[in-house]
């Protein structure tokens, strides 16, 4: 028999800046909406973000919330499943990218391993992910770390 796992609730950044990236995003929500043992709870709206530490257009970015049964890997498997079906190329780190899903938060879990870090190491630096995040779920993040990226580009889209 099967053993129940009990559902997780984790966040998920989604990033684009090649081709239709806001259908990009569309897509990639309704994909892991579509995905077994995952539902998307709530998402925030679409951002057009400046590029950090990366070249090219402008970003679209939005975080998700979802509810899952699935592990951290599983769930970083399905994230790379969908890039990967939206002919995500990776010709270089931080190459401009059509899809990118990060995993930020799984639980309370705090994971070290080569291929996972979670909470995601960098989200705290990054406007085009606290925005969002914050959108969301407010209590995640504090004023203190909105006011450190304030100096990042960030509209609405
Ligand atoms: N990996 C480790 N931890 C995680 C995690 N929590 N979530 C590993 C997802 N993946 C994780 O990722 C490289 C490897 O990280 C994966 O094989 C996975 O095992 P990748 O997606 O292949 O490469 P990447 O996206 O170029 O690297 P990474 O580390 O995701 O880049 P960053 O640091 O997230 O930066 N500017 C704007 N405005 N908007 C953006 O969305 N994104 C980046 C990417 C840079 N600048 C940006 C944006
Ligand atoms: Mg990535």
């Amino acid at each position: 028999m099967a053993v129940d796992r009990s559902d997780v609730t984790a966040f998920v950044a989604l990033g684009a800046n090649l081709g239709d990236a806001a259908q990009a995003l569309r897509d990639a929500l309704k994909a892991l909406d579509d995905t077994p043992g995952l539902r998307v709870v709530r998402a925030s709206g679409l951002y057009r973000t400046a590029p950090v530490q990366s070249t090219g257009p402008d970003y679209v970015n939005a975080v998700a919330e979802v509810s899952t049964t699935l592990t951290a890997p599983a769930l970083l498997d399905a994230l790379q499943a969908i890039e990967q079906q939206a002919g995500r190329e990776r010709p270089y780190r931080n190459a401009p990218r059509t899809l990118d899903l990060d995993l930020l938060l799984f639980g309370g879990a705090r994971i070290e391993s080569p291929r996972l870090a979670v909470p995601h190491p960098r989200m705290a630096q990054r406007a085009f992910v606290l925005v969002p995040l914050a959108e969301i779920a407010p209590a995640l993040v504090s004023t203190g770390q909105l006011a450190a990226v304030a100096d990042q580009a960030i509209e609405t889209l």
